[in-house]
């Protein structure tokens, strides 16, 4: 089907996307509050980032429908993915996606149309003059076939390199075009879709450092010489290694006050428990102190799913199970939880979590064994648990996985290292290798403390 008649077909249904929209917000006003009306209620979306090939399953399909009010295409939109070969778009993932949240009532972010990554081999190739043309083509297929439904496009995604210099980081379109590419690109994309808000997205930008000052310094650029730009998404990827920034507030304020909207576009926050609630209370508390933060989104409805998913980074386990993260994001934005629900804020057993370990010899050799404990939550979902160990004294560990062991002496206490979530009931385990240096000897697991 040619990209026209698309284009005409999406462009007919529009009509229909308002009605399901009205019917969407107007049930959400009756139930408990979720991400979606709690940050309704605050004037902002809460979006997550989807992924086509996961709607058919229920479970992520029915979180997906209840809690969030904006999706992004995770992948589907990307160059690779809409344009593998020139002039051969391909709109079939992103159109299940765009479709399903059009059925919700639920915006849409695109994402994206100028990134070196995801870039199929075709474009490098090309010299400067053909890779403008493909550029501005680019930008004009994809911003064209969804006229009018794209609620802010990522334009431009992270064209500044890391590091102490505020440089542009080395692609195909700063090597070719330089440094003018980015408003050639925003040029285009206003003109393929002026309903559209305009964002420049990147990382490691989230707090007031090189890389974001270089960025600041294009938008007010950008602002102070007309080129078109509407918002600046701060991805907020966050670890132990990247974790959220002290200043993380006042470096979206300062974008905010040179005239655009400031978007929390990917947000991830690696950990468990309460430690990566307060976080993400943090995250949610800044946008919310900021007039022009219109809104956030979350890399990934479920952990199981996540790009990181051995960091835990987001507010649903792999069970689809509401995490201390989640209850905290719905405080913040000011929502109360459903008092049937177990896991929501402030209900009651919360406080209660329980687990407990029970240890099994697993396989014996002359000089060793390898030992499993296996955790199992009570009757409430727990978010981190501890256990220890304790060895006979001449025997010492020699490899532990599915944990993080500390040792003092003989006795080990071991955590969580991606497996601290559980469920009500739910076992995880963790194992290691023993070398028995003459004793035979079990080892002794105490009690199990969860959280
Ligand atoms: O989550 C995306 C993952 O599925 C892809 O494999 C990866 C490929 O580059 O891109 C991930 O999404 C990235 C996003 O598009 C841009 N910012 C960083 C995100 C995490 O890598």
């Amino acid at each position: 089907m040619s990209m026209t008649v698309r284009r005409l077909s999406r462009a007919a249904t529009a009509g229909l996307v308002a009605a399901a929209a009205l019917t969407a917000a107007a049930h959400s006003a009756e139930a408990a509050d979720t991400l979606g009306s709690a940050a309704a209620g605050q004037g902002r979306y809460f979006g997550t980032a989807v992924a086509a090939n996961h709607l058919g399953e229920a479970d992520y399909a029915a979180t997906l429908d209840r809690e969030f009010s904006s999706v992004t295409p995770e992948n589907e939109m990307k160059w690779d993915a809409t344009e593998p070969s020139r002039g051969g778009f391909t709109f079939t993932s992103a159109d299940r996606i765009v479709d399903h949240a059009q059925s919700q009532g639920m915006d849409v972010r695109g994402h994206t149309l100028v990134w070196h990554s995801q870039l199929p081999s075709w474009v490098g190739q090309l010299g400067a003059s053909d890779l403008r043309t493909a550029m501005n083509d680019h930008i004009k297929g994809l911003m064209g076939h969804y006229k009018g439904e794209i609620h802010s496009w990522d334009v431009v995604n992270e064209a500044f390199q890391d590091g102490g210099s505020g440089a542009r980081r080395s692609s195909p379109f700063q090597d070719k075009l330089g440094d003018g590419f980015i408003e050639e690109a925003f040029r285009t994309a206003r003109a393929a879709d002026p309903a559209a808000k305009l964002c420049y997205n990147d990382y490691n930008t989230d707090g007031v450092n090189a890389k974001s000052n270089a960025v600041y310094n294009m938008v007010k650029d950008f602002k102070s010489r007309g080129v078109p730009i509407d918002c600046v998404g701060f991805q907020s990827h966050f670890n132990s290694n990247s974790p959220v920034p002290s200043d993380y507030r006042q470096n979206l304020q300062r974008f905010a006050d040179l005239g655009v909207d400031v978007q929390i576009t990917e947000l991830d926050i690696e950990g468990s428990g309460s430690a990566q609630a307060a976080d993400y209370t943090e995250v949610v508390e800044a946008c919310l102190a900021v007039d022009r933060c219109t809104g956030m989104t979350v890399w990934g409805v479920t952990d199981k799913y996540s790009w990181r998913s051995g960091g835990t980074p987001l507010l649903f386990d792999g069970n689809y199970d509401e995490k201390p993260a989640y209850d905290a994001v719905l405080s913040a934005l000011g929502g109360s939880g459903d008092p049937g629900d177990p896991d929501g804020p402030g209900d009651p057993g919360d406080g209660t979590a329980t687990c407990t370990a029970t240890y099994t010899r697993t396989a014996d050799w002359n000089s060793g064994y390898n030992g499993q404990v296996t955790i199992t939550a009570g009757s409430e979902p727990i978010s981190s648990w501890t256990a220890t160990v304790t060895l006979p004294a001449q025997q010492s560990v020699s490899a532990l996985w599915n944990g993080t062991p500390s040792l003092n002496g003989n006795v080990m206490t071991v955590r969580p290292s991606w497996n601290g979530t559980l469920a009500a009931g739910a076992s995880t385990g963790f194992g290691f290798t023993v070398a028995k240096n003459g004793s035979d000897a079990a080892p002794t697991v105490g009690t199990c403390t969860a959280s």
